[in-house]
């Protein structure tokens, strides 16, 4: 399939070394799978549901599925947290309910990726993307109140991620970025391959400015002024184009991310 070989050039080429599938585990051309657990699903399902995650399951090309953790405890109060040991402040999430919906899960099928998110995870980027993409069925935990039991994460865990330098109140926000940047490069989710292979980060250049019709624009706050779409882009020289793109996204790039350019 020639979108699946973008797909895979496009790790190759920014990850350094990129074994997909390590144990010959991941997808071969069929849907990707997500599990999300979560003590707060009403959060999360509604974004899986709508726009181009919502499209990209119509389509058959992903599964997401948001499990409520409180559906998994034995406890009669539906509690699946308690007080630290230690007599730290906060409460905990106890391993007999995340045991018990991990455990449904994987005896249903392999899992390539037990996540948990977690803001002393690893930082999650455009690369841990596309490689998440290329996997078969992915779980992600959300982490919350003070955290998991430990030996979760010690024992069921294959990976921790967090999304930045900041603290959540909990990992839905960060399950819901993951999931949405993970689906979108999955080939045929977004309609024009370019567009997912072209994005910022991609190619570690910053967009560069885009305009739409009129292509002269007159603010509401001062009709006599004009706001122009630069003339290159009505050139229809496709070569000149593709040249002042590129200058703009290096410069912006430069400007905005020089961190980027050294990648
Ligand atoms: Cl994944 N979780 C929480 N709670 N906070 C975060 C995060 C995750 N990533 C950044 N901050």
């Amino acid at each position: 399939m020639q979108e699946k070989n973008n797909l895979q050039d496009m790790n190759t080429a920014f990850t350094p070394i990129t074994t997909p599938s390590p144990k010959g585990e991941g997808r071969d051309g069929g849907r990707i799978r997500i599990d999300i657990i979560t003590v707060l699903p009403e959060l999360i399902e509604p974004f899986t549901k709508e726009s181009i995650l919502g499209r990209a399951q119509k389509k058959g090309l992903a599964e997401i599925y948001v499990h409520n953790l409180r559906d998994y405890t034995a406890d009669k109060h539906k509690r699946v947290d308690d007080y630290p040991f230690g007599g730290k402040a906060g409460m905990v999430i106890q391993c007999q309910p995340l045991d018990a919906c991990i455990s449904a899960l994987t005896s249903e099928r392999h899992y390539d990726e037990i996540i948990f998110t977690a803001p002393d995870g690893e930082t999650f980027n455009q690369p841990m993307a596309n490689e998440l993409s290329l996997k078969e069925n992915i779980i992600i935990i959300c982490g919350h109140y003070k955290g998991i039991d430990y030996r979760i994460r010690e024992h069921l865990i294959t990976k921790e991620v967090s999304i930045g330098d900041y603290v959540l109140t909990g990992g839905e926000l960060a399950a819901a970025i993951m999931t949405d940047a993970i689906i979108r490069v999955v080939p045929g989710v977004i309609g024009d391959v370019e567009s997912a292979l072209s994005d910022s980060f991609q190619d570690n250049l910053l967009e560069p400015p885009c305009y739409t019709r009129p292509a002269e624009y007159h603010p509401i706050s001062n009709p006599d002024e004009t706001w122009s779409v630069p003339s290159i882009l009505l050139s229809g020289h496709e070569a000149n184009i593709k040249n002042w793109e590129y200058e703009q996204a290096l410069a912006r790039t430069k400007e905005r991310r020089p961190d980027l350019l050294d990648k």
